[in-house]
């Protein structure tokens, strides 16, 4: 079963969007395997996104992932990572349709509300920057047989 790394980022949780944000993942049929809340250090935040070392928005885009508390979440599911992508919309949320988390409420390109890994390869990098294995926490839900 597929598991993806999801951060509901400082803007989300500044508005209070955190539990509107975490329904959507909920009522999708994904399991929530691990849930915390940190403050992300610079280190964290550098490994976090060391893809884009470099690019104009890096500096800005660390100062703002460092700038306050972001949930940290690990889902589970069938296709979870593409199905968490499609939850979340594009990355700017002008242009993110409606329905999506992004495409509804924002319409930033930085602050975007929520990350999700975008492969199976780096999701489970970034689960390892961000938990510990004894923070996961596996279980089958009782309604497994039915949300597939
Ligand atoms: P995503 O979060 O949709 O995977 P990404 O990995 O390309 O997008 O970029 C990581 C984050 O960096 C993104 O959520 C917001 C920020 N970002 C991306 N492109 C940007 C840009 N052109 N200007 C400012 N911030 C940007
Ligand atoms: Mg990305």
């Amino acid at each position: 079963m597929q598991q993806t790394l999801i951060l509901l980022k400082p803007d989300a949780v500044q508005r209070r969007l955190v539990g509107e944000v975490i329904g959507r993942f909920e009522k999708k049929g994904l399991r929530l395997v691990g849930l915390k809340l940190v403050k992300p250090s610079r280190d964290l935040a550098e490994k976090h996104y060391a893809v884009h070392k470099g690019k104009p928005f890096y500096e800005s885009l660390l100062s703002f992932l460092t700038s306050g508390p972001t949930v940290a979440m690990v889902w589970e599911g069938r296709e979870a990572v593409a199905a968490c992508r499609l939850l979340m919309g594009l990355t700017d949320g002008a242009k993110s349709p409606p329905g999506t988390i992004r495409g509804d409420f924002g319409l930033s390109v930085q602050n975007n509300l929520v990350h999700g890994s975008d492969s199976t390869e780096n999701a489970s990098i970034e689960i390892g920057l961000w938990f510990k294995p004894e923070e996961l926490v596996a279980f089958t839900p009782t309604d497994a047989t039915w949300v597939g």
